[in-house]
């Protein structure tokens, strides 16, 4: 078979880039552990209202000096709906749904999570500006999803 010069020079270019991306894909994935984005902890839906962690949420500090928030998007709240925490210190937000998919962005910080009932949604930050921060839910999860806010105020630490 009587392949043109150039036409055999392409392949091999992409036959090289293949295997390179390919090789990118491997190197990362083992020596950077690199891995797809995964929800791995799971709740039940049904019972986050009545019991575990997400049954009570709020804001808690933990023993290594940061700030847990334990949060609950729900039809068409979060609770809770003011946050306050401390600036300079990192906050942890555990977030889940009861009931269908809802975001948890939060406008002015690179905190942007997809919240779909029976997982949990976890993000670390510490903020540096004081001030408060506008929180909205950006996936549509029905009739008042545009009325569907909250607050974070960051407050100088204590
Ligand atoms: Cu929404």
């Amino acid at each position: 078979m009587q392949v043109d010069r150039f036409e055999r020079y392409w392949m091999w270019a992409a036959s090289g880039m293949l295997v390179l991306f390919l090789g990118a894909i491997v190197i990362t994935a083992v020596a950077g552990s690199a891995h797809p984005p995964s929800h791995v902890e799971t709740v039940d839906p049904d019972t986050i209202r009545v019991a575990g962690e997400f049954a009570t949420p709020g804001v808690a500090a933990t023993a290594d000096g940061g700030v847990t928030v334990t949060m609950r998007a729900e039809f068409y709240v979060f609770r809770p709906e003011v946050i306050r925490v401390p600036a300079g210190k990192p906050i942890t937000f555990r977030i889940t749904s009861p009931d269908v998919l809802h975001g948890f962005q939060i406008v002015g910080s690179n905190i942007n999570l997809t919240v779909a009932p029976g997982y949990v949604s976890e993000a670390t930050v510490t903020f540096t500006r004081l001030g408060e921060y506008l929180i909205v839910c950006n996936e549509y999860c029905g009739l008042a999803h545009h009325l569907m806010q909250g607050k974070l105020i960051v407050e100088a630490r204590q």
